[in-house]
């Protein structure tokens, strides 16, 4: 039975970045219960937890939310640092990797999914995508660049495999950084897990170029772990109300724009038509921000959110 301690992810089966995740907890063996939430807005019991950030995946433990698979890796990493991903001299390498498999390279495979299968997506889906990144997902426009962007797609995919050929010349290429799997290959399988889902020959193909990677992604794929609890959204509202978050030193170093805890500031994902959460600031570092009394969400939880990719601004009264 999950209680303030469990990890709850708030997710969708097919949601990429849900999946990163879920590698990493089968890759830590780490028990966890999950909450299925909607593809698309409206998504009624995540926004009290949240305060209107919107995207999937967002990680639960009791009063404490956290935002981003950016910072969700990180803060279970820290937390729960048994079978560790992030080996010794690996420090801050998977971060930069991450910026490349979650923009550059997610653009391109978002455009792939959505390209080739754009007559058979949900109008719900297309009008939510567009209202979300302000983007043009007219059938037109995303057929016409479905072409490039494979070629893109599959300029990235050879990446990988450089990787692993160079790895293994130095005695130790079975992973992307080394004898273990680790962060890096956790943030490198979402792309071509996504791909392989909804655009099956076109993945394929470019697998049987890339052998190494195509062994490479099918023996990370085999990572069991635990099967979830499912929870529903209003059992974890639950917890959220009646667990308080970890303590947490009101702190803020040499902020660039002076930010000091108290303050009430509004924080966005900078690659998004603006969703701009408000709250109190509770502690701020240069990878991590936590708020406190955030609009529209539970008054007592700690929301927190990572600031690569992140705006920030100071809200007046
Ligand atoms: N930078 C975010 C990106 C997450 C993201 O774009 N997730 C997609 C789903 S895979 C999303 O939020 N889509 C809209 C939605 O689920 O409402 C992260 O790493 O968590």
């Amino acid at each position: 039975m999950a209680s303030a301690q469990s990890i709850i992810l708030h997710q969708y089966e097919g949601s990429p970045f849900a999946e990163k995740v879920r590698l990493a907890l089968r890759l830590k063996n780490l028990a966890w219960s999950k909450v299925d939430i909607p593809p698309v807005m409206p998504k009624p019991d995540l926004m009290p937890l949240t305060g209107g950030y919107r995207r999937t995946p967002v990680l639960q433990i009791g009063a404490d939310i956290y935002c981003d698979t950016a910072l969700i890796l990180r803060h279970l990493e820290a937390r729960f640092p048994d079978n560790a991903l992030v080996t010794a001299g690996q420090e801050g390498t998977h971060c930069m990797i991450s910026s490349w498999t979650d923009k550059q390279w997610f653009q391109t495979s978002v455009g792939i999914v959505f390209g080739a299968n754009i007559d058979r997506l949900p109008d719900a889906l297309k009008k939510d995508r567009e209202a979300m990144t302000g983007r043009d997902f007219s059938p037109e426009g995303m057929k016409a660049r479905l072409p490039m962007l494979k070629d893109q797609w599959r300029a990235q995919l050879s990446w990988l495999e450089e990787r692993l050929e160079a790895g293994r010349g130095a005695g130790s290429g079975q992973w992307l950084f080394g004898a273990h799997p680790g962060m890096s290959d956790v943030h490198a399988h979402m792309n071509i897990w996504f791909v392989l889902k909804n655009v099956p020959d076109f993945a394929k193909t470019c697998l049987q170029e890339t052998p190494r990677v195509q062994d490479w992604f099918d023996r990370i794929s085999e990572s069991k772990g635990q099967e979830p609890e499912t929870l529903t959204g209003e059992e974890a509202l639950k917890l959220a109300r009646e667990a308080s978050p970890r303590l947490l030193a009101a702190s803020a170093g040499t902020e660039p724009q002076g930010l000091r805890p108290g303050e009430r500031i509004a924080i966005t994902p900078d690659d998004m038509v603006p969703n701009w959460v408000t709250g109190e600031l509770v502690s701020a570092h240069p990878n991590k921000l936590t708020l406190y009394k955030v609009d529209g969400a539970i008054e007592t939880l700690h929301i927190h959110f990572p600031r690569a990719g992140y705006l920030v601004k100071r809200v007046e009264d």
